[in-house]
């Protein structure tokens, strides 16, 4: 069994989608980010940066203790490499499949937060600060768009743990200001993965955990920190 620590956000959504499409058995442990629940003893001890996701896995591999684990791209490739399941055994799709799995958790991931940050929560618009991310959010659509220009999934034609991690962070384009028709392949390849219902499930599942991020007191556990 794998307890999942778990907030609907684009980093949490990346779990639930590996572990429905893969089936492994799984229970929620929700962290309200904007209450504050990350800073808690008990969560800090499996997730000493005070982030969700993390799992802890009751059963792993080596036979031993519970093993916990905090950053998406670390559990999605300990989740695919203890399922066998979304990255690929061949030498060079696996090289790939990292390859984009290290992109969307260093590019991706980190510019379109700083995107959502200054459109969605920042007190105060800064124009020079939402022009800069969201022209790094566009730049980095484009180079999505061109290498799914070149195969059904980014890391080859089987879906992975690099499609898992990419497509939460494009799920909210409108409030990043982007267009998806100026994107054709990433709009085709979007369109599939919200299709799967392993990729419905996760969201829907997500419904249950919502909460506004905006208010005043989300603010402050969010962005109040040292
Ligand atoms: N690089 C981390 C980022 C995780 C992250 O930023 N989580 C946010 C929500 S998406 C969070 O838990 N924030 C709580 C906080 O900053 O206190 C990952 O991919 O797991």
């Amino acid at each position: 069994m794998i307890d999942l620590y778990y907030w609907p956000t684009p980093n949490g959504h990346k779990i639930t989608m590996f572990l429905e499409e893969a089936g492994l058995p799984y229970a929620i442990h929700p962290v309200d980010i904007g209450k504050g629940e990350q800073f808690t003893p008990e969560f800090l001890a499996i997730s000493p940066n005070n982030k969700m996701p993390a799992i802890v896995d009751h059963a792993p591999a080596d036979g031993g203790d519970p093993l916990h684990l905090f950053e998406s791209g670390a559990i999605l490739l300990y989740l695919a490499e203890k399922s066998g399941q979304f990255l690929s055994g061949d030498f060079r799709i696996r090289q790939r499949t990292l390859e984009w799995l290290f992109w969307q958790m260093a590019g991706l991931g980190p510019m379109l937060g700083q995107n959502h940050h200054f459109n969605r929560y920042a007190p105060e618009k800064i124009p020079y600060a939402i022009e800069r991310y969201v022209n790094e959010t566009h730049r980095l659509y484009r180079v999505l768009d061109q290498r799914l220009g070149q195969a059904d999934f980014i890391a080859g034609e089987d879906y992975s743990i690099a499609d898992m991690a990419a497509y939460p962070w494009i799920v909210p384009y409108r409030a990043q200001q982007m267009d998806l028709d100026a994107f054709p392949n990433l709009k085709r390849w979007f369109d599939a993965i919200g299709a799967r219902p392993a990729t419905r499930r996760a969201y829907a599942l997500g419904e249950r955990y919502r909460s506004d991020l905006t208010s005043a007191q989300a603010r402050g556990h969010l962005f109040g920190q040292r």
